[in-house]
């Protein structure tokens, strides 16, 4: 798939120059131009390089206007304003400009005519850094999804354009004979596109269906970990540092597409499977969360979820708030999540850290980088998975077979020894399973 920007370092010229444009409230709940760093870095994140910022400020946010209320329907920002952005392109040779907002189809062929140069919104931007990162089959599939739903309305966006061009005649628009080719192309465009969708649906199921089942019958286990949080909150430096895997990191947004779950020894003999996956961004398309869920539905699974925080970030509450809305959206249970503030270690503000603890109903403060805080965040995992499960002496007879390794496939075994009578163990198990060990256990519980 081709990106936004030129990969080809030879031919790096202007088409990786980026101006960046925002229109916002004057009451807007997020400061423009921590707005726009985020913006900046996903352009950095596409391998773009951001030339110039554009502002533009218009009255409070109304009930009615809502927060994508445009200045012009035309032009979204302006004429006097897009002509301004046009003299910037030219100025610093730009080849591409950005908008923090989201705009339709007919706004940017408008504002690409008055620049002069390619113009694309937020989300076609993180689709075309998931399109850049996608890797294995379900993250292409995924992107590949979301890139259709993304362009079907767009079809349909120019198709009610050369209707109203074919429809011009009053009286006779729509009748026969007044479909032109164009139209009709789309027509086809469109169904081609749509059955392209239901496809990619369906293999997509199959895939996910399949490696949920890999999961399954690798790990065997009833109780997960998994790890959500905004993208570059530090996911997978925790997933490595826990778990002594090799994940990718990256200071980029959006390092990580897919799950990937490790076994995590929380304490000598127990180790509990632990999944990193893709991170949550504000106003992720929801295109993008549709196809994703899948994906994320994998971490989601899990019967506790480490809600990994960057700490140190400037917006961190506004990243904290918008990852708790994704996980909302999704039906999931506060009570099963803990908050782990990360990058502690660059923590400048102490009094940071005590509000975000007032966020979580249970949180632990860490740094995947050095360390600090792990042990509780283990302590802290044991103790919610010994609500869950418990610990016994068991003496199984060597005749049992059925019985350990029944051990062996759901719980942990903490010590052992092997004597005349059997298998000396003291085991971890999920309590669903306690009934059948029960007839073995020893001594006091
Ligand atoms: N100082 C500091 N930096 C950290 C810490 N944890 C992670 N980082 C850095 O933060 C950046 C992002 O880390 P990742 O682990 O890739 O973050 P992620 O949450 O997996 O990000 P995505 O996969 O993009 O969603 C990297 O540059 C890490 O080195 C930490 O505890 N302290
Ligand atoms: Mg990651």
């Amino acid at each position: 798939m081709t990106g936004t920007f030129d990969t080809d370092t030879q031919t790096r010229s202007h088409s990786d120059r980026a101006i960046l444009v925002g229109l916002y409230p004057v009451n807007a709940s997020i400061s423009p131009e921590l707005s726009l760093n985020e913006l900046d870095s996903l352009v950095t994140a596409a391998r773009g390089t951001v030339v110039a910022r554009v502002i533009q400020r218009r009255g409070r946010e109304s009930a009615e206007g809502g927060a994508n209320r445009p200045v012009d329907p035309a032009t979204y920002i302006g004429r006097g304003k897009a002509e301004e952005v046009g003299d910037l392109v030219r100025q610093h040779d730009a080849g591409l400009v950005v908008f923090d907002n989201e705009l339709s189809p007919a706004q940017i062929r408008e504002l690409e005519r008055r620049v002069g140069c390619r113009v694309i919104d937020r989300s076609e931007l993180i689709l075309d850094i998931f399109a850049s990162r996608a890797h294995s089959r379900a993250a292409m599939l995924q992107v590949e999804l979301a890139m259709l739903e993304y362009t079907a309305p767009r079809l349909r966006g120019m198709w009610s354009h050369l209707e109203r061009q074919a429809g011009g005649g009053g009286a006779a628009s729509g009748g026969i004979g007044t479909r032109g080719p164009g139209e009709q192309q789309i027509e086809i465009d469109r169904r081609i596109v749509q059955r392209r969708i239901s496809r990619l649906k369906l293999e997509l199921e199959r895939v996910v269906n399949r490696r949920e089942r890999q999961v399954q019958a690798r790990t065997g286990r009833v109780w997960t970990v998994g790890l959500v949080g905004y993208t570059n909150a530090g996911k997978s430096t925790l997933l490595n540092t826990l778990t002594g895997a090799d994940a990718y990191v990256a200071d980029q947004l959006f390092a990580t597409l897919d799950t990937v779950s490790r076994r995590w020894a929380v304490r000598p003999g127990v180790d509990i499977p632990l999944s990193d996956t893709v991170g949550f961004v504000r106003d992720l398309p929801h295109h993008l969360v549709a196809s994703f869920r899948s994906t994320l539905a994998e971490a989601l699974h899990a019967e506790l979820l480490l809600h990994v925080v960057d700490a140190s970030h400037l917006d961190v509450a506004g990243q904290v708030a918008a990852v708790r809305a994704v996980l909302d959206d999704l039906g999931v249970d506060h009570d099963r999540v803990i908050g782990v503030l990360n990058k502690a270690d660059v923590v400048a503000d102490p009094t940071v850290l005590v509000e975000l603890r007032t966020a979580f109903a249970q949180s632990v403060t860490v740094s995947a980088r050095t360390g600090q805080g792990l042990d509780d965040l283990a302590k802290l995992v044991i103790a919610r998975r010994s609500q869950d499960w418990t610990e016994l002496d068991v003496v199984i007879p060597h005749d049992a077979a059925r019985v350990a390794s029944l051990v062996h496939q759901h719980g942990d075994v903490i010590s052992q020894a092997w004597e005349d009578d059997g298998w000396h163990a003291r085991i971890s198990i999920p309590r669903a399973v306690l009934w059948q060990v029960e007839g073995y256990r020893v001594g006091t519980a």
